[in-house]
């Protein structure tokens, strides 16, 4: 598995210099600088490609190529949308860059209500309280329908938080809310999410996978010509939010999207975090049965409330098995390997970490420390450095 790092670009607060010596080989990236919709120009890919490789790395994944909300939402006339992103695409191509995941979630991306909430052994960890986001759409954005979307329990704890809370508390989940937004786009604030909001209104789950499958239909052919592989990435949290609906959530979702266009252009980052979230989600099965379309993945670990709630845990500790899961795609590796694929290898990236140590006050990217993820890093290579020579012994 090949140990690879995301970086945000040269306006990262962590430096190339820096992500080489946690031992990470690949970089996963993207040109956060251009706005969704936009064609990638070739000369910048190759300028960011020889940036990472004059610092002894190299650009593996691209995350995200973004896809356009007007596709999502199906639109209007959406040709110049699909012609930008094909000729990103083989701009990237030309490049040798062939790995693209992005996500097919309706407005924002990840989701977490706290930034910080503190670890039992110290340091901070981001998480999702259902209480808290049941808070923000029933009281700060008055979505009554809200109400249908969460247990009893989690109204009233809704309701008691939010009568405590005072004007900077909401501006602060307001603000975590909005943190998983990469790059430079939009923020909002309430007032700007109601009407963002008002946007999607009327696009339910299957008007939404009419749209998805308009784009595979678009995008994938003109993939496989040019050897991409497309690997989209699963909601976070896997439910819908906000009353928008969320459709790359289960193992059922995934199997409908790689079946909708079956190639392996068409393909699945398996993020351990995103699918572990539900507890419907055994990962390491979702992990075997899609285990050919898999070409990228993030491996970290959450741990979950009973209310839906869940805070991301260590990388080895957790719901998820973390073992299991590495020897599932080790196995595909080898699988891989038998069939004679010279492209075998799955690039994987520690995701997520805990803000340890001297990651305080660094203010880098939320979920992305220095330390928390090398740690992540280290603990997950020593799971694969133990599974493979299992695999040899046995072998
Ligand atoms: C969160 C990330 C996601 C991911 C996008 C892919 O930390 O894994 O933001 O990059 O959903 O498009």
């Amino acid at each position: 598995m090949k140990e690879s790092w995301r970086w945000y670009g040269p306006l990262d607060r962590i430096g190339l210099g820096e992500i080489l010596q946690t031992g990470a080989s690949g970089i996963v990236t993207a040109l956060h600088e251009i706005p969704y919709g936009e064609i990638w120009p070739r000369q910048t890919i190759a300028a960011r490609k020889a940036e990472i490789a004059a610092a002894g790395m190299d650009w593996g994944v691209v995350e995200s190529l973004p896809i356009h909300e007007r596709i999502k939402r199906g639109e209007g006339d959406l040709s110049a949308l699909f012609a930008n992103y094909r000729q990103s695409m083989a701009n990237l191509a030309a490049e040798g860059i062939t790995t693209i995941c992005y996500n097919f979630m309706p407005l924002l991306d990840w989701t977490r209500t706290d930034l910080a909430a503190p670890v039992a052994t110290g340091g901070t960890c981001l998480r999702f309280s259902a209480p808290k986001m049941a808070a923000l759409e029933l009281y700060m954005l008055g979505r009554d329908a809200a109400r249908e979307d969460y247990p009893c329990e989690v109204i009233t704890a809704a309701e008691r938080w939010f009568q405590a809370s005072s004007d900077d508390d909401r501006g602060l989940l307001m603000h975590s809310v909005m943190a998983g937004l990469p790059g430079a786009y939009d923020r909002y604030d309430a007032d700007g999410l109601k009407a963002a909001l008002k946007l999607y209104d009327g696009l339910d789950r299957s008007a939404l996978r009419d749209n998805y499958m308009r784009f595979l239909e678009k995008i994938i052919p003109a993939a496989e010509d040019l050897g991409m592989r497309l690997c989209v990435h699963p909601d976070d949290p896997p439910r819908d939010i906000l009353g928008l609906p969320r459709i790359v959530s289960d193992a059922d979702d995934i199997g409908w999207i790689l079946g909708a266009v079956d190639s392996p252009a068409n393909g699945l980052t398996l993020c351990a975090g995103s699918l572990g979230a539900n507890p419907a989600n055994d990962v390491p099965a979702i992990a075997r049965r899609f285990a050919s379309r898999i070409w990228f993945a993030h491996l970290r670990n959450v741990r979950k409330d009973a209310d839906g709630s869940f805070e991301e845990a260590a990388h080895l500790s957790g719901d998820t098995d973390m073992v299991e899961l590495v020897a599932a795609l080790l196995d595909e590796e080898a699988r891989r390997r038998e069939a004679g694929d010279e492209d075998w290898e799955i690039p994987f990236r520690p995701d997520h970490g805990h803000e340890l140590l001297d990651d305080a006050g660094r203010n880098t990217h939320p979920g992305y420390p220095l330390i928390g993820r090398m740690r992540g890093l280290a603990e997950l290579r020593g799971v694969i450095a133990g599974l493979s020579y299992g695999q040899k012994e046995l072998g």
